[in-house]
């Protein structure tokens, strides 16, 4: 079922080779593991209901590949295979026969009450954060989105726009810098193509990115500039509304003109904070490391006895807002597992049932 390569951005710089579209000796190692009958390795480009499409290295452009969503561990389709993720595709049966290992992973909690994790994307090198010098810029969303990142095992950059617009942009990326000596920070100005160029080096051929930041802070400017063609509508205009239906809201990786894949679905603009507790755990590592003295192991930092926390606020050494953003951010993610550990145990308690009532009928 190998089809032209028709809806992945075709372009004079389409791969051709397994290290364009993102290979490593992380995966090749795996490879190994597979023996070389289980397929050719194909990344994933688009998830559908249906069907998944892989692109993988093929002569001239590439060869697209659809196929049959892989069933996850319990037959769910929907936790097997996300964008990003590699295959290995065995063209003789049309089917992925193995899910590779990932590198890094980007999952969100579901909308609605039940919080269920969803995939999002696999195998993103870098999440550039992007806020811009002017009242967007907020420290406690910096280290959420931080916190995200980290958990998802993806570098994170920190791209400052709008510098044109603020009389002194140095004082953002001295706050920025506060949050992390060895955080990259980035100073763009997204409406010039000279100073966007500054992504570049993350933006090489073989690298996935995604952005991530809130709305109208440049992230489509960066991205169409980065491509050098128009694949997302900048400005508030949504793709839907551009004249008849833009026909990049149905793909999920763009290829940047420096040969980098741009990875953008809907539920990689609405991640959350989800499972992140390792995630904080880098962010905030000074005060998880100080909250190691505090009397109670459970300790909430607030009015319990022995509070190394709280003695560290009083002698000076923390910022004690940084801590109270801290506390918040960690309440926020038990919240959310909590939640996660109540549907997962209905579940069970409802399969049970459900067995339950399957063998006393069957008797
Ligand atoms: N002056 C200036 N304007 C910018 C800069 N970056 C973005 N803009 C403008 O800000 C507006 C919003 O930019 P977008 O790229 O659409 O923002 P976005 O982050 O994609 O927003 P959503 O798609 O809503 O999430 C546009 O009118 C851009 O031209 C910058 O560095 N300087
Ligand atoms: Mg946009
Ligand atoms: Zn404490």
């Amino acid at each position: 079922m190998i089809t032209p390569n028709s809806d992945t951005g075709a372009t004079p710089e389409t791969p051709t080779t397994l290290r364009d579209l993102g290979w490593k000796p992380f995966f090749q190692n795996q490879l190994a593991e597979q023996g070389t009958e289980a397929g050719v390795p194909v990344r994933i480009m688009q998830v559908h209901r249906r069907q998944i499409i892989g692109l993988g290295a093929g002569p001239g452009s590439g060869a697209e590949v659809a196929m049959p969503p892989l069933l996850g561990a319990d037959g769910d389709p929907g936790g097997a295979a996300t964008v990003g993720d590699w295959v290995l595709f065995d063209a003789v049966s049309g089917r992925a026969t193995a899910l590779l290992d990932r590198q890094s992973l980007f999952k969100r909690r579901a909308a609605g009450e039940g919080r269920q994790v969803q995939l999002i994307a696999a195998n993103v090198d870098t999440a550039f954060i992007v806020t811009s010098c002017n009242p967007d810029f907020n420290i406690a969303r910096l280290e959420r989105y931080l916190a995200l990142a980290h958990q998802a095992d993806v570098t994170p950059v920190i791209v400052l726009t709008k510098p044109d617009q603020c009389d002194d942009p140095y004082s953002f990326v001295e706050q920025a810098a506060a949050l992390d000596r060895s955080l990259c920070i980035e100073l763009v100005n997204a409406l010039d193509p000279a100073s966007a160029a500054r992504l570049q080096p993350w933006c090489r051929s073989g690298q996935t990115v995604v952005f991530l930041g809130s709305s109208g802070v440049g992230k489509s400017t960066l991205v169409n500039l980065l491509a050098g063609r128009q694949v997302m509508a900048t400005g508030g205009m949504r793709e839907d509304d551009a004249k008849g239906r833009h026909t990049t809201t149905s793909r999920a990786m763009h290829r940047l003109s420096g040969g980098a894949w741009l990875l953008d679905t809907p539920g990689m603009r609405e991640v959350q904070l989800i499972d992140v507790t390792e995630g904080l755990e880098a962010v905030f590592d000074d005060l998880t490391e100080i909250a190691q003295g505090c009397k109670f192991r459970d300790c909430l930092h607030d009015t319990e006895p022995g509070c190394a926390v709280r003695q560290a606020i009083a002698a000076g050494q923390i910022d004690a807002q940084r801590v109270e953003r801290w506390r918040k951010l960690v309440a926020e993610d038990a919240h959310n597992n909590a939640s996660l550990q109540e549907r997962r145990g209905r579940e069970r308690a409802f399969g049970k049932m459900v067995k339950a009532t399957i063998k006393g009928k069957n008797r």
